[in-house]
């Protein structure tokens, strides 16, 4: 009987170390280049970027036309792709075209501010803005002053690369600067517009064409437990980590309380 038990206890231990293994497998990697990987468009582990299609507007140039927005997450950043119905133009000079990720991070339309440009929404508490062949730069609500103020946000990037083999326009922006600081604050609906201002004369181009879309972060793991070390994967490990210790605790006690009544 014993040893049945203990079989079975092995089997329980190996079974919670294969999860353990697969779960720091968990992870979407996204390579900010300019080039869409095959990471896009497949379930990584469970996780599958979020996605909002655009019509082919007739009169916005097909390079400056969106056609498809996505987005997904890893522990350290969330993760945009813009395509067009072109190759994306992103031009810089004196008309640079710009990309505007308008996100209502908290859900919550009373906090944050009015931008016209993202279908004339409210509740925005960050502006992700790929500024021409610059920079990617962050604004958040300045309630006291009323507007949108830059912050430094040096994890913020974009790739962008005509001769990619599937040329999209890739962004990268940090979760801690977006205010996504916790696994709880990292959540399925942030009400969000996305606007490509064409530089030159209008009419530009927005996903969706009125209201809004949510925004998400990571769908269905909301974080991936690719790592242990700190930030948002840290909460989530450590409860892991605490619900598999208990199990084990369980089993443990269990385990010798039945040798005892054997012996
Ligand atoms: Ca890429
Ligand atoms: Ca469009
Ligand atoms: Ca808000
Ligand atoms: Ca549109």
């Amino acid at each position: 009987m014993f040893v049945i038990l203990c079989r079975r206890l092995e089997i329980v231990f190996a079974i919670v170390l294969v999860l353990l293994s697969s779960t720091v497998a968990l992870a979407v990697t996204i390579n900010v280049d300019g080039n869409r990987e095959l990471a896009w468009d497949t379930s990584t582990n469970g996780q599958t970027p979020g996605q909002i299609t655009d019509v082919d507007e007739s009169l916005i140039t097909n390079d400056v036309d969106i056609e498809e927005f996505k987005w997904t997450n890893d522990t350290t950043y969330l993760y945009f792709l813009v395509d067009t119905y072109d190759i994306p133009r992103i031009a810089g000079g004196l008309s640079p075209t710009r990309i505007y990720v308008c996100i209502d991070v908290d859900n919550d339309v009373n906090s944050g501010g009015y931008y016209g440009n993202c279908n004339s929404q409210s509740g925005f508490d960050k502006l992700v803005v790929l500024n021409g062949t610059t920079s990617v730069e962050l604004y958040t609500y300045n309630s006291g002053t009323g507007s949108f103020e830059p912050v430094s946000s040096p994890g913020s990037s974009f790739g962008y690369d005509t001769g990619a083999a599937v040329p999209v326009i890739e962004i990268q922006v940090p979760l801690n600067d977006l205010g996504i600081t916790s696994s709880a604050t990292c959540i399925q609906t942030m009400p969000s517009v996305v606007y490509y201002d064409n530089g030159t004369v209008d009419p530009d181009d927005n996903v969706p064409d009125s209201g809004n879309f949510n925004l998400g972060c990571g769908l269905p793991t909301a974080i991936t437990l690719e790592s242990f070390d700190g930030g948002i994967s840290s909460t989530y490990n450590s409860t892991f980590l605490l619900l598999t210790g208990a199990f084990g605790g369980l089993l443990a006690v269990g385990g010798w309380a039945l040798w005892r009544r054997h012996r």
